[in-house]
C-alpha cells in the first residue's frame, strides 16, 4: 500500500480528524507538518498550487488530492485496510451523517478567537496584520495565484474581526451547550454515537470533546453530564487518541517564539543581546590571554 502525504497543523481542528482516521486504520504517511499560524506557511506558492484555500489537511494518495476533512476521511475508510469508519447498516450511517453534519457547525472560529484576551489578543491580531502584508506581496510575485491570494486576504479580515470578540464567543458557547446536550443524550443509550463501533462520527466529536477541554469549557459537561463525561474518558482511552496527538491542554501563558514571530523590533532585540554576549565573551577571553 502506497503511503499518503499529509499536510497538516498540530492544533487545526480539520487535521486533527484526519490524523485521528489515520490512526483508527493504523495507516502510516508521510508527514508534512505546516506552520499556519505563525509562519503562515499554507500561504507559500507551492502549498497553494496544491490547495488553493490554503487550509489544512490535504491529503495526497496516488494522483489524488483532497482538501476537505470529511472527503479525506471517508475516502481513507474506502482506501485502507484497518477497522470500518462508517457503519456497515444504513439505519446507523444515516445517523453517523447526522452526527457528522451536527460536528460540522461547531463554531471553533468563534470560540477560538472569540475567546482570546489581553496579550493574546494583540498577538493574534498583530500575526493576522503580518499575514495580510505578506498576502499582498505574494500575490504580486505570483499573478497566476491572485484569486486564491485575494480570498484568503478576505479570509483573514473575516479571522480578524472575530479576534476578542466576546459576543460571538458567548452566543457560540450556548450552541455548543445544545449539541453537548443531544450528545449528552445519546450516549446515555449506548456506547458510541452510531451504531456498536467507533465511526467517524465518534472521531468528530472526540476532536469537538478535546478542543473544548483545551479551550478550558471542559465544565460545559465535567460536572453535569455524566454519560459524555464517560463518553470523553472512553474516546481517550483509544490507542488512535494518544498517536494521533490532538492537544487537550493549552500552554500556559503566551509562548516566547510568538512574541518573536509577531514582531521584528523584538527579533532584532535578541540578536542584539546575543551579539552583545559574544562580543563580552570574546573580549574576557582576548583579556585573559
Ligand atoms: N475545507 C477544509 C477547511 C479546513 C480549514 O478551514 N482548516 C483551517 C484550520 S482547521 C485552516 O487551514 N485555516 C487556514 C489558516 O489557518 O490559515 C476542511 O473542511 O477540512
Amino acid at each position: 500500500m502506497r503511503k499518503p502525504t499529509l499536510y497538516h497543523a498540530s492544533s487545526s481542528f480539520d487535521s486533527q480528524i484526519v490524523r485521528l482516521s489515520l490512526r483508527e486504520k493504523g495507516a502510516s504517511w508521510k508527514n508534512r507538518k505546516i506552520d499556519d499560524e505563525l509562519s503562515h506557511q499554507n500561504t507559500r506558492p507551492k502549498y497553494l498550487r496544491l490547495n488553493p484555500e490554503g487550509s489544512v489537511p490535504t491529503f495526497i494518495h496516488k494522483d489524488i488530492t483532497l482538501t476537505d476533512a470529511i472527503t479525506i476521511a471517508l475516502y481513507i475508510n474506502n482506501n485502507f485496510p484497518g477497522p470500518l469508519l462508517v457503519p456497515t447498516n444504513s439505519k446507523d450511517q444515516k445517523l453517523m451523517e447526522q452526527w457528522v453534519t451536527l460536528a460540522h457547525q461547531f463554531p471553533d472560529r468563534e470560540l477560538t478567537l472569540g475567546g482570546l484576551s489581553g496579550l493574546s489578543e494583540k498577538l493574534a491580531l498583530k500575526h493576522l496584520e503580518n499575514r495580510k502584508t505578506l498576502l499582498q506581496s505574494l500575490e504580486q510575485k505570483n499573478e497566476d495565484l491572485s484569486s486564491a491570494y485575494k480570498a484568503s486576504y478576505e479570509e483573514t479580515l473575516r479571522r480578524q474581526a472575530l479576534i476578542g470578540d466576546n459576543h460571538a464567543r458567548n452566543s457560540a458557547v450556548i450552541r455548543v451547550d445544545q449539541m453537548l446536550e443531544m450528545a449528552e443524550e445519546a450516549v446515555k443509550r449506548s456506547e458510541w454515537l452510531a451504531g456498536p463501533e467507533y465511526s467517524l462520527a465518534d472521531i468528530c466529536w472526540t476532536v469537538i470533546l478535546t478542543r473544548l477541554d483545551y479551550l478550558g469549557l471542559r465544565e460545559l459537561w465535567s460536572h453535569t453530564r455524566p454519560n459524555l463525561t464517560g463518553y470523553y474518558a472512553r474516546v481517550r482511552t483509544r490507542p488512535s487518541f494518544r498517536k494521533a496527538r490532538i492537544p487537550a491542554k493549552a500552554p500556559k501563558g503566551v509562548p516566547i517564539k510568538d512574541i518573536l514571530k509577531a514582531y521584528w523590533w523584538a527579533r532584532s532585540a535578541v540578536w542584539l543581546m546575543i551579539s552583545g554576549l559574544v562580543v563580552a565573551a570574546g573580549w574576557a577571553v582576548l583579556d585573559y590571554i
